[in-house]
């Protein structure tokens, strides 16, 4: 398993955590993710053999909050 800590714009309350928690956690090996609202970042546990660091932050944007780099 890799961890990595990617930054999450654009969260303004506790829904916002809930739903990029769960975009995160849906995706293929991901096996736990930790958002927090204050610090607007996501750290997230994955396979990096099923999900890669690119595929997290998309998921985010997808979501229709900024992943900056
Ligand atoms: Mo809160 Mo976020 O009312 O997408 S859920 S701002």
């Amino acid at each position: 398993m890799a961890e990595v800590t990617i930054k999450v714009a654009g969260m303004s309350c506790g829904g916002c955590v809930r739903n990029v928690t769960g975009v995160l956690k849906a995706l293929p090996g991901v096996t736990d993710a930790d958002v927090s609202l204050d610090d607007g970042t996501a750290r997230v546990v994955f396979d990096p053999a099923l999900v890669t660091q690119e595929q997290l932050r998309h998921a985010v944007t997808d979501a229709g909050f900024d992943a900056p780099e």
